[in-house]
């Protein structure tokens, strides 16, 4: 078949869009080639794109430049319209905190309460293609919300932005995650692969706020083995994680895992918050 050597008006917005989200151009050049383009026509046309600057990415092999994200430009205590909450642990690199009292234990009970008849098995974000699927290094189930879809969701989502200082259209709706005993979630990066980058729903994620719905007796840390960072679950506590900066670099040191459950079971909510507002949601 013919390759393709012409792009539309759409596609030539589109990638203009995604150039400013960090995308190297490079990995569009290769996203066309796949879709069916000639690959020296591909080349031309991102290199006309980003005036015949270098097609490598400005971003790539550099290192990750720390920012301080908003949160971390607070104080220890963070006041919310409706909550106090406590920084007990602030790491720099990777950007981490770890926080006391965001949740009430009502709330927690209440999350865990609503969820556990709406558990599906879980899916993850192939690194690779972007796809989403079931797989075995993520054997844990969950259930999504819709932004505000009940009181309690609306209040906690109010709360989570105050304290990141990213709007509530930041934020994908809340996610409520169950693991049995020996089920785990495997290291891997909460942002996507370049190539999987879309304006209209927020961009690339750049912060996780994982909330711990319940004490575990045993098993079941949150680890960051790059950082030799272990945080153990603990009920209306979280963890808030930053790995994206205003370049549209992604912070490697992200890296994190969900450990085998050993006795008991483990909830939490996670909250991932995208660079831009989300326009489209389904
Ligand atoms: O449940 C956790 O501790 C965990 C660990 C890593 C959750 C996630 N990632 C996540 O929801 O992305
Ligand atoms: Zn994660």
């Amino acid at each position: 078949m013919d390759k393709i050597t012409h792009i539309s008006n759409e596609l030539r917005d589109w990638i203009l869009n995604t150039l400013k989200t960090g995308v190297s151009p490079e990995s569009i050049a290769n996203a066309m080639i796949k879709k069916g383009f000639d690959p020296i026509f591909a080349y031309r046309t991102i290199l006309k794109l980003v005036n015949n600057k270098p097609i490598e990415t400005v971003n790539r092999n550099r290192p990750y430049v720390y920012e301080d994200p908003g949160i971390g430009k607070k104080g220890t205590i963070i006041s919310t319209s409706d909550r106090d909450i406590k920084v007990l642990i602030r790491i720099e690199k990777p950007f981490i905190l770890y926080l006391e009292n965001l949740l009430s234990e009502a709330e927690c009970d209440e999350l865990i309460k609503i969820s556990r008849d709406r558990l599906i098995p879980s899916q993850v974000v192939d690194s690779v293609t972007g796809e989403i699927k079931t797989a075995t290094g993520r054997t844990s189930s969950g259930t999504y919300y819709q932004i505000n879809e009940i009181p309690l969701i609306g209040r906690i989502e109010q709360r989570i932005a105050e304290l990141t200082d990213f709007s509530i259209e930041n934020g994908e709706g809340l996610q409520v995650l169950h693991y049995r005993v020996a089920e785990e979630y495997k290291p891997h990066f909460d942002y996507f692969p370049e190539n999987k980058i879309q304006e209209s729903t927020g961009g690339q994620r750049i912060g996780t706020v994982l909330m711990y719905l319940n004490d575990v007796p045993a098993g079941g840390e949150t680890i960051f083995p790059k950082a030799g960072v272990s945080v153990i679950p603990k009920k209306g506590a979280a963890v808030y994680f930053h790995y994206g900066n205003s370049e549209g670099q992604v912070d490697r040191m992200s890296l994190h895992s969900s450990i085998p459950v050993v006795e008991g079971e483990k909830w939490v909510a996670t909250k991932w918050l995208r660079q831009s507002k989300i326009l489209e949601r389904f």
